[in-house]
């Protein structure tokens, strides 16, 4: 499916901007179509970051906290177990530090604890001489544990992003930073946990010093908050942009001892290679994960604070085995769940799959759930069994909320939350088969008559022949990619095959490929190109020496010493319509 195209705005930027044509169609594809906002996005820069007394309850939260660290009073920072939650406390515990306070954290146990603020916990921390505590990534929700701070005589200051419930009532704390909630005028909407904190920490290191905070101390907190900021699928526009795009940057000097020690397990060195969003996404943010989804998160505070290299690599070794241990987790239930839909025929029949098993990892059905749905393209939910209570985690896919369909069997959770594309509940394990039944009539009614479909959007037509390594370059300049700001996927048409492909391992392929431009000159220009898992599809369009194919495909740099170069991954293939005249 090829998005819709505009090609007169994007000639017009290209021409404004200077620009290639095919960069101005993605960016206008962005709503990006004038030449400042052009510049902007492929130029980022520390200025382009809001000013953080924009955010409604700032100056009240800065004035707290510098309070707290004048009377040297002990600062409770409670986080979340995710990425996003403890990049939070790191940056906020690092900034409390710098100007002399001290800060505790409290990241809560998945498992144990759970998401989100306990009483029990504030208790402690008042019995233990906190008189302050913050939120970070958390708190929006927290509108008894609110209630109990303000009994016990604690100040609460909410820091989150996570959107209201209906009615837009806010828990009733000193502060709540949130540009989600109402009357909150800051530019960006889509900040994550991580980069909320990240403005706290900017307004009161700023008060203290501005010119050192700009140029030293923010663009250090910055490499945090864009790992956060990728690895929490905000989209990379606006703010995020410039977080993640200058985080990346700082990253690529020598980092504390923790970042070393996890870029060394992830065999990344940024040092050498600029790391990209990709990296981020895929090979850091699961290691960092894989502490609070199968033990304690409180470790990965641990690995970023600390100055000590050996600490730090046995922390990060910790790390390395239990995302092992969550891969093979994750890949014997998917193994078990593939299984079930291969031998039930009528489970595999239905528009939403419910799939449960006993004593499935918590920690990864979320996970398995999106695995479910990419290889089915339907809504999906798994859920694990285990002492009487189920526990289920869905995914969705375009079209089809499946908070809605959630909503609609209320009565069987104890709990339940998400949004459209990602839900999660609890209930007692005896009314799954009423829930599964429910569901199905649900689906059957919402999704009847609609065949699942993996679609994949191209962003724009690039003849083979117009790659170039000036071209590339100009692409990099989109990094880093992620949501909001997806790879692009082009499309050529009619490209020859040179030769007939070559199989890999079964399963792969490899393709010389040649854009005909015979119009012009009758010259070719020669690209290689790589399809992974597409050895069935090719033979099964008879493909050959000579076929005619339109590709989708994205642009690959190999940096192999012999054959390196750009080449196309290829995301999808047809045979060409037969030529028309
Ligand atoms: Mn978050």
């Amino acid at each position: 499916m090829l998005a819709e195209q505009h090609p007169e705005a994007a000639a017009e930027l290209a021409k404004a901007a200077r620009l290639p044509q095919v960069l101005a169609e993605l960016l206008v594809a962005r709503g990006i179509a004038q030449p400042a906002a052009a510049f902007a996005f492929l130029n980022p820069e520390l200025a382009l970051l809001h000013d953080p007394s924009l955010m409604l309850g700032m100056s009240a939260a800065v004035v707290r906290l510098e309070q707290a660290i004048a009377l040297h009073q002990p600062v409770l920072l409670y986080g979340d177990y995710d990425v996003d939650g403890a990049t939070a406390v790191v940056l906020l515990k690092t900034a409390i530090e710098m100007l002399g306070g001290e800060a505790r954290f409290h990241v809560p146990h998945r498992l144990r604890e759970g998401y989100g603020l306990q009483s029990s916990v504030l208790e402690e921390a008042y019995a233990a001489g906190v008189r302050l505590v913050i939120t970070v990534d958390t708190g929006m929700r927290a509108f008894a544990e609110a209630e109990t701070a303000r009994k016990l005589g604690l100040d609460l200051i909410v820091t989150d992003h996570h959107l209201l419930e209906a009615g837009d009532a806010v828990p009733h704390a000193l502060a709540i930073l949130n540009p989600n909630q109402p009357g909150c005028g800051y530019p960006e909407k889509f900040l994550c946990g991580a980069a909320i904190a990240l403005k706290l920490a900017q307004a009161v290191l700023e008060r203290r010093d501005a010119a050192r905070t700009r140029e030293k101390t923010l663009p250090s907190f910055l490499k945090m908050a864009a790992i956060a900021t990728i690895a929490d699928a905000v989209p990379l526009r606006g703010e995020n942009r410039v977080i993640a795009t200058l985080g990346l940057r700082e990253l690529r000097r020598p980092a504390g001892a923790g970042l070393r020690a996890l870029f060394a397990a992830a065999a990344l060195d940024p040092a050498a290679k600029e790391l990209t969003g990709f990296d981020v996404a895929f090979r850091l943010a699961p290691r960092i994960n894989a502490a609070g989804r199968m033990d304690v998160a409180s470790e990965v505070i641990e690995l970023f604070t600390t100055r000590d290299a050996a600490r730090a690599n046995e922390l990060a070794a910790k790390l390395e085995r239990l995302n092992r241990e969550r891969r093979d987790t994750e890949a014997s239930a998917l193994t078990a769940i593939q299984a079930r839909l291969a031998s039930d025929v009528e489970l595999a029949a239905d528009r939403l799959l419910v799939v449960d098993g006993d004593g499935w990892h918590r920690g990864v059905i979320g996970i398995l759930a999106s695995r479910v749905v990419e290889r089915t393209a339907k809504p999906a939910i798994v859920v694990s069994v285990e002492d009487g209570v189920a526990h289920g985690s869905g995914r969705s896919v375009d079209g089809f909320p499946l908070l809605d369909a959630i909503e609609s069997c209320a009565d069987l959770f104890t709990r339940f939350g998400g949004h459209a594309f990602a839900i999660g509940f609890a209930m007692p394990a005896e009314n799954l088969h009423e829930l599964k039944r429910r569901l199905r009539l649900y689906a059957e009614e919402h999704l009847g008559g609609r065949e699942p479909e993996h679609i994949l959007r191209i962003h724009a037509e690039l003849p083979l022949d117009r790659i170039t390594p000036v071209l590339a370059g100009w692409l990099r300049k989109l990094e880093p990619l992620g949501h909001g700001n997806p790879e692009p996927i082009f499309m050529a048409r009619r490209v020859r095959l040179v030769a007939a492909p070559r199989i890999m391992k079964e399963r792969h392929i490899r393709l010389e490929l040649a854009q005909d431009a015979p119009l012009l000159s009758g010259s070719t220009a020669g690209m290689r190109g790589v399809g992974w898992d597409l050895a069935a599809r090719a033979a099964a369009l008879g493909l050959a020496q000579g076929s005619l194919v339109d590709l989708a495909y994205r642009i690959r740099e190999n940096d192999h010493p012999d054959f390196g170069g750009l080449e196309v991954e290829i995301a999808g293939l047809r045979l060409a319509e037969p030529d028309g005249d």
